[in-house]
């Protein structure tokens, strides 16, 4: 009998803690755990949401994780119909793989629309000008940049593979090639960094196939924290990062490094950052994380 009473009890509180995770004071939906699921610690978006945190007044916790398990947590959340808010941004998957939406951001701390940079250590210019022309041209349009992103979402086996199966049916890395492009390489090596980040991977293995497979380069590729990936590029112990986010979201990197850093111009326009929810979340704005 103190046996039943002992599991009575502790279903009883399973269920209590169930229905706290889910549920407000009033029984509206909320977000699960009062969390805002963030990504890697150094990424702008993390910065800018804290700022909103504190700006806002908003009584909830960013947590850290990554951009590919915000979007496991994501998927997980939409499955059940819970409501989750993400760090989210575009370019990005998640917007042709799921029904959502940037929450009003009134009072501007995410910034406005803004572009993707390829950004260069110094002596680019006289080390590689022939990259430097291809990076100048290296641009994509939204449609583009996300059937690659897509590609590289659902396909299996390395990027770089995928990126080459996706070259056989998109042919624009034609305009970028620089004249005389052929094996202008001559197998020397560049070392192009980037951050576990959607678009920016998508870009860097597409960019790294063009460079092996047309101008014979031997392209050595790393992933690091966005902190550190500035700081290679600013000493010159990497060539080239493809996915500078600016004005806004990579300003206080830039700030610190950009004396030492050659911008080579925009590959993508009209990117964006923000707090992002799934559509069935009935609110609109990030002043209504604000509960009364
Ligand atoms: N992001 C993707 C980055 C820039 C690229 C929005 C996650 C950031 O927040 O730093």
């Amino acid at each position: 009998m103190k046996k039943l009473l002992a599991l009575l009890l502790s279903l009883t509180f399973v269920f209590a803690v169930a229905a706290c995770d889910t549920t407000d004071d009033n029984d509206e939906p909320w977000f699960i755990d009062n969390e805002i699921v963030g990504i890697d610690p150094g990424a702008g978006i993390m910065e800018a949401t804290n700022t909103a945190i504190e700006e806002y007044g908003l009584d909830m916790t960013l947590e850290a994780s990554s951009g590919p398990i915000m979007v496991t947590e994501l998927s997980q959340a939409i499955a059940n119909e819970e409501w989750i808010v993400v760090t989210g941004w575009e370019p990005h998957y998640k917007f042709a793989d799921y029904d959502l939406k940037f929450l009003e951001d009134p009072k501007g701390i995410f910034g406005d629309v803004e572009q993707i940079h390829t950004v260069a250590r110094n002596g680019v210019h006289d080390d590689f000008p022939e990259l430097v022309e291809f990076f100048e041209n290296f641009f994509f349009d939204s449609e583009t940049l996300g059937s690659l992103m897509g590609a590289m979402n659902e396909g299996e086996g390395d990027n770089i593979d995928i990126a080459r199966d996706w070259m056989a049916d998109n042919d624009l890395y034609l305009d970028w090639l620089p004249e005389g492009y052929e094996n202008v390489g001559d197998g020397e090596t560049v070392a192009i960094d980037y951050v576990n980040w959607a678009e920016g991977i998508a870009m860097t293995y597409l960019a790294a196939a063009i460079l092996e497979d047309y101008m014979g380069y031997d392209v050595d590729l790393t992933m690091a924290d966005p902190g550190i990936v500035f700081s290679a590029i600013a000493q010159g112990d990497a060539d080239f990062f493809l996915d500078a986010w600016l004005p806004v979201t990579h300003q206080s990197f830039m700030e610190t490094y950009g004396d030492d850093i050659e911008d080579l111009g925009l590959n993508f326009d009209g990117a964006r950052i923000g707090l992002v929810v799934p559509t069935y979340v009935d609110i609109d704005s990030i002043e209504d994380l604000v509960r009364d």
